[in-house]
Formats: structure tokens, C-alpha cells, sequence
């Protein structure tokens, strides 16, 4: 019961640090516009995670432009409605949205809109004169990306290079299909461009909001993970380097809190919607059955022992070294958890809890027989080269498949 406690503590502390985590990160405001049914709010929820646009909290701010936001997800959105009614309509909206921005680049960095996504379906083969005026107005307030929606086939290409040849003062125009398209029975146009549109957005939005915008985004699974690697890797480097004095066994606790502050920062900059259910899973595999800490006695009897090299440290100490193997080992085999969770996610699929703790024991003692020895030229998520990260529908397929036992569909219960 005592051990149950403690492990409590730790997923309680994870998360109420990641929620301070959160709270300390500079938002991505991002608005998006076009007229209704263009495919604005399938492109939010495709995009970034947890269907923001179907659950996230709407707040109207003026009559045609709405705030929305969520708890946990560092972002928010502004959404326009009423852009095909009336030409005074359109020139209400107009007005209602360069005051906001205006006011909203007042208040700086955290609360400026960083970028537009203005929204045209691939179908509509032209755009209307009062279209072009408002994009060409916006486009000097904000960066403007032109979002071609629902593009299928030598229609679209053509309406895209049709726009390009306007020239625009805009960042870019961008085709996507953000969700697969049925067509018949058994043929789909899948989604796609969802990707482009990412790297063209990280290109664009200030360095302030792209520690958010990774976070909120759930297109590019393998950037989340490299992101948190990178930023593990330098925290470990320095709580573990030189100037860290071996600590006795009998004291590994001290490492603890360490380790939740790395959890928890980790999760922040990975986004991803955890609750204490996940963590606890998490937390309880690498606690061992019956230990109540990933520090301590745990780390002598069944850590140290897989750690190459580490059997002949003498004395009773744990070193730096030794020290930063397992921190590494942990955050390592966490974030590649995270990213399964994420990918499964994005489909609607959530794993199983009782999966999740077996594949993060496993994880993490592969990583502890590793060593030190982190190859940086193979991406953590799949064990792949770099060169291959994009996880394009192949590799996707790969990539789940070599998990298929953690993926269960969105609405059978987990039976643990
Ligand atoms: N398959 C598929 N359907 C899409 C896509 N984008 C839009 N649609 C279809 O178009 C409909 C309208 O899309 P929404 O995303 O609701 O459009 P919206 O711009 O948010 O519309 P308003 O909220 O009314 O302004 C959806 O219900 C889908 O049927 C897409 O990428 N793929
Ligand atoms: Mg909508």
C-alpha cells in the first residue's frame, strides 16, 4: 500500500509539473479563415491533436470570429464564420479581424496571431475580387498561407498553379486533403499535404511559438519525439556531467525528483493528452512490481545489473555515469512510448494500459543494455535512419505494425 503511495506521488508530481510546464509555454495562435464548408475545422482536427475544433472551448470575441482553446494544449485558434454571406457582411469580418489582430500584436509575442491558414476549397477554379482584397490586406498584418482544401486530381493542380500565377503577397499556397476522401466503395483519395503545410508553418511562425506549435501538432509524430530527445539529452548531460558526485545506493532516491522534472518536461514538449491512468502504467514499469520508485533499491537489484560495464562499479556508488545511463535509458524509452501512444492516437485508437506498461519495461531495459551508446543517426520512434523520418503511409503502416498488440479500437474498454 505504502508503495502504491509513492508511485500515486509520482504520477500526481509528473503531471502537476507538466501542467506548470505548459503554463510557462508561449502559445501558437494560428487563424483560420474561408468560407463554410471549405474545410476548416477538418483541417484543425487533423492537424493538431484532440479534435480541437469539435471539443476545444469556443468563445465568440466579435460577431464573426471565434477563440478557441483547450486545457492542456498549448494553442489557440481563431475561427471565422460568414465569409460567403454579403458583401457588407464580408466587410464586417474584415474590419472585425484586422482590429483583433491589431490588438492582439498590442499585447506581444504571446498573444499575437502568428500566422493565417486562409482556406480555399480546390473545386471553386477561381477566386472572387473581394477573396483577393481581403488576402492581399491580411497578408500585410500576418503571414498568410493559402490552404487548397479537398484537392483531388488535374482540377486542383490547376487551381494551385492559378493561384501562385496571381503573385500573391503571401507565404505559400499548399493543397492538402486533410482526411482520406471516399470516393466509391473501394476507391479513397488518401489525405495528404498535411506534412508540407507543418514545415511551411515551423518556417514561418516566431521562434517564441514553436515549442507550442510542436506540441499542438499531430502530423509530424517523429519531430515531437526528436524535439524531447534533444532536449533530454542536454539535461542529462548537465545534471550528470562533471561536478556530479557519485551518490551512495542507499541514497538513490536523491534521483527521483530529477526524474520527474525530466518526465514531466518531456511529456510538455512532446504534447500529448496523458492522464494518470497512462502514467501510472508508465511509472509502474520502470518501478518494478513492488517498488515504489524507479530510484533506490530498484536501480541496485535490477538496473544496475543490465547496464554493460556498470556490474564491476565497486564501493557502492552510483557514478555520473552510471547515473546518466539509466536517466538516459528512462527518458529514452519514454518518449519512445509517447510516440506509439501519439500515433494510435492520431487514428482514435488508444492502447492498452496493461500493453503499455509491458512495452515500456521493455523499452527500457533494451536501452539500459545499450549503455551510453545513443546513435544519433537513427530516429528514436522507429529505429529507422534519420533520413527516413517522415512517417508517410508506408512507414506508418511499419511503424504500427511492429506495435499492432498496443493497438486496440477507440471504444473497447481497457480491461485492466
Ligand atoms: N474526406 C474529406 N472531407 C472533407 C475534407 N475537408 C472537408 N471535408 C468535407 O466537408 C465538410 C465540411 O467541412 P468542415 O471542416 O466542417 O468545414 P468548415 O470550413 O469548418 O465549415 P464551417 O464551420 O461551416 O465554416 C465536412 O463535413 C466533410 O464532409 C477533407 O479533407 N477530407
Ligand atoms: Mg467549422
Amino acid at each position: 500500500m505504502k508503495n502504491l503511495d509513492k508511485n500515486l506521488n509520482i504520477v500526481q508530481d509528473i503531471l502537476n509539473k507538466t501542467e506548470e510546464e505548459l503554463k510557462k509555454m508561449n502559445p501558437v495562435n494560428v487563424l483560420v479563415i474561408g468560407k463554410t464548408g471549405v474545410g476548416k475545422s477538418t483541417l484543425i482536427n487533423n492537424v493538431f491533436r484532440e479534435n480541437l475544433a469539435l471539443t476545444g472551448i469556443g468563445r465568440p470575441i466579435t460577431k464573426h470570429l471565434r477563440r478557441i482553446s483547450k486545457d492542456g494544449v498549448p494553442m489557440v485558434l481563431y475561427d471565422t464564420r460568414g465569409l460567403e454571406l454579403s458583401l457588407e457582411v464580408q466587410n464586417e469580418i474584415k474590419n472585425e479581424i484586422f482590429d483583433t489582430i491589431k490588438e492582439n500584436k498590442k499585447l506581444g509575442v504571446k498573444e499575437e496571431i502568428h500566422i493565417a491558414y486562409y482556406c480555399i476549397n480546390a473545386n471553386s477554379s477561381r477566386i472572387e475580387p473581394t477573396e483577393l482584397e481581403l488576402i492581399s490586406e491580411l497578408s500585410e498584418k500576418v503571414p498568410v498561407v493559402i490552404v487548397l482544401t479537398q484537392s483531388i486530381g488535374e482540377p486542383a493542380t490547376m487551381f494551385k498553379e492559378y493561384i501562385e500565377n496571381l503573385n500573391l503577397p503571401i507565404y505559400g499556397v499548399v493543397s492538402i486533403m486533410a482526411e482520406d476522401f471516399k470516393v466509391t466503395e473501394d476507391y479513397s483519395v488518401l489525405s495528404f499535404g498535411l506534412k508540407e503545410l507543418l514545415e511551411l508553418s515551423f518556417e514561418i511562425i516566431p521562434e517564441e511559438a514553436k515549442k507550442a506549435f510542436n506540441n499542438a501538432q499531430q502530423v509530424d509524430i517523429a519531430r515531437k519525439a526528436n524535439s524531447a530527445r534533444s532536449w533530454a539529452l542536454r539535461y542529462i548531460g548537465t545534471s550528470f556531467g562533471v561536478g556530479f558526485l557519485p551518490i551512495p545506493f542507499s541514497d538513490a532516491s536523491v534521483l527521483v525528483p530529477m526524474q520527474v522534472t525530466l518526465l514531466a518536461h518531456i511529456t510538455a514538449i512532446f504534447g500529448i493528452s496523458m492522464d494518470k491512468a497512462t502514467i501510472a502504467s508508465l511509472v509502474a514499469a520502470i518501478g518494478g512490481t513492488g517498488g515504489a520508485t524507479f530510484a533506490g533499491r530498484y536501480i541496485v537489484s535490477n538496473v544496475i545489473k543490465l547496464i554493460p560495464g556498470a556490474g564491476t562499479v565497486v564501493g557502492g556508488f552510483i557514478s555520473g555515469s552510471t547515473a546518466a545511463v539509466i536517466t538516459t535509458a528512462l527518458s529514452m524509452s519514454y518518449i519512445e512510448v509517447l510516440a506509439i501512444i501519439a500515433a494510435g492516437e492520431k487514428d482514435g485508437k488508444y492502447p492498452d494500459l496493461k500493453n503499455i506498461e509491458i512495452l515500456m519495461r521493455e523499452k527500457f531495459q533494451e536501452r539500459l543494455k545499450k549503455g551510453s551508446k545513443i546513435d544519433k543517426k537513427i530516429d528514436i520512434t522507429t529505429d529507422l535512419p534519420k533520413e527516413n523520418l517522415e512517417l508517410d503511409d508506408s512507414k506508418k503502416d511499419y511503424f504500427l505494425s511492429k506495435f499492432k498488440r498496443l493497438i486496440k479500437p477507440k471504444n473497447s474498454k481497457n480491461d485492466s
